[in-house]
């Protein structure tokens, strides 16, 4: 590809390099006939929620996919993991990453459960086993990894360490369908995993979310209280609240389970694509993609170190907004700076100096099947071009700041 000169780059005048924005996070689609055969049919029948034959057979096959024995579909991965939590009887407070998405600390402070932030891994952005025990208390209940752009957390450390300190751990999986430790795959660890299958996600339901369990009590529990804890007809044995998964999700589940191995194959191929085209450049890493491990290669998550690279993250940001290429700066700040828990807990940032470090480094680029090496080629260039100008792209921005 030839080399973008200060022209071009529309942040130094020149026309954008998309005419539509490149959004991270559209949605992976799989066969659209099939999709729409399933809603005429559902239509047919008149049964639109309400535990119907698409959920019932959406849980089946995930199950199986997963190798779990129960999957428990809901509505989205925020009411899924409210619902975990809460059928875990995790209380007092439960010690989580502040590096993912806020609904991981929401989904816990909205049962008034205390979210006590851990600093991560640098190399795989994953809770640090090592950082977990310091922050144990009298009053911990539990711990919550999260398998973060769908790399796996240590899962066998933190299972050692909650067995030995009678924790509860569970997961935050919603990156993470597909994935795998040493051959198992992610859903199978921990008491519980949890899903998301929002539209953004690599496997999409519209919206969705599900828990999956190897624990037969905990699933039976955990489908009553998704259902108003009713237990058959005029019977309701818990408290629960409404987190069922309609059939048209369903149907979107089902349809995008059945090109699965496309899209895993188009993840793969575009990171390559990544890997290839921002090779060599100063200060830019991007995350490498383990085939053995993560298997579903959803985020193309690229780090900008500002101690090498000629622009900051955010600089690299702009440039690329300016083409439109809506790159996301997931998950900064990271949790612990968004209220409320910046007001609770003022000095978090002391206990998290990996989270902070990454936080400003992360720079997520847009992947998935509706995009491919035509696109990614434009994308890599458009990042080499802005390094090679820096001065000239940062001069742009203060001229655009004042
Ligand atoms: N835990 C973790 C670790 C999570 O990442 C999430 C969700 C959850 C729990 C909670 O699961 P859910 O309750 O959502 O099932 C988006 C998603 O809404 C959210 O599901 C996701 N994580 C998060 C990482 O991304 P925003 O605030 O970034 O959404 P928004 O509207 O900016 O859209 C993201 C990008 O996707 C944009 O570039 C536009 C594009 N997009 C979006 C939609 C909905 C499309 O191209 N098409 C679409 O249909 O949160």
């Amino acid at each position: 590809m030839k080399a973008l000169v200060a022209s071009d780059l529309a942040i130094l005048g020149g026309p954008p390099a998309f005419d539509e924005p490149l959004h991270v996070g559209r949605p992976n689609i799989g066969d659209r006939r099939m999709f729409l055969g399933l809603i005429e049919d559902m239509l047919d029948r008149r049964w639109l929620t309400n535990n119907g034959p698409y959920v019932a057979r959406f849980e089946a096959q995930v199950a199986e996919y997963l190798g779990v024995r129960h999957c428990i579909a809901m509505c989205n991965g925020t009411v899924a993991l409210e619902i975990a939590i809460r059928a875990l009887e995790l209380k007092g407070e439960v010690i989580v990453p502040s590096f993912t998405f806020i609904a991981t600390a929401h989904a816990l402070q909205w049962q008034e459960i205390t979210p006590v932030f851990c600093d991560i891994d640098p190399q795989t952005h994953t809770i640090d086993p090592d950082r977990v025990e310091e922050l144990i208390t009298p009053r911990t209940s539990g711990i919550i990894g999260v398998h973060l752009w769908g790399h796996p957390c240590a899962v066998r450390r933190l299972d050692e360490i909650t067995r030995r300190r009678r924790l509860t751990l569970m997961y935050d999986a919603s990156h993470a369908f597909g994935c795998r430790v040493g051959g198992i795959k992610v859903g199978n660890f921990g008491r519980a995993e949890v899903f998301s299958f929002h539209a953004t996600k690599f496997m999409n339901c519209l919206e969705g979310g599900a828990v999956v369990t190897n624990d037969d009590a905990l699933a039976r529990k955990i489908r009553l209280m998704k259902n108003f804890g009713f237990s058959g007809y005029d019977n309701v044995v818990y408290i629960g609240t409404n987190g069922k998964m309609n059939e048209a999700s369903a149907a979107m589940g089902l349809t995008n389970l059945a090109s699965i191995d496309a899209f895993i194959a188009a993840n793969r191929r575009n990171q390559h694509h990544y890997a290839t085209g921002l090779a060599g450049l100063p200060g830019v890493r991007l995350m490498p993609c383990d085939p053995r491990e993560t298997v579903n290669a959803q985020y193309v998550v690229a780090e900008i170190d500002a101690r090498e690279c000629p622009l900051g993250r955010d600089e690299v940001l702009a440039a690329l907004h300016a083409e439109n290429v809506l790159a996301r700066r997931y998950f900064w700040p990271g949790c612990h700076r968004m209220e409320p828990y910046r007001s609770y807990f003022p000095h978090a940032s002391l206990m998290l100096p990996r989270t902070e470090e990454v936080a400003g480094r992360v720079l997520v680029l847009p992947n998935g099947s509706s995009i491919g090496p035509d696109e990614i080629g434009i994308i890599c260039a458009i990042v080499r071009s802005a390094l090679g100008q820096a001065d000239l792209v940062r001069g742009a921005l203060t001229r655009k700041a004042a």
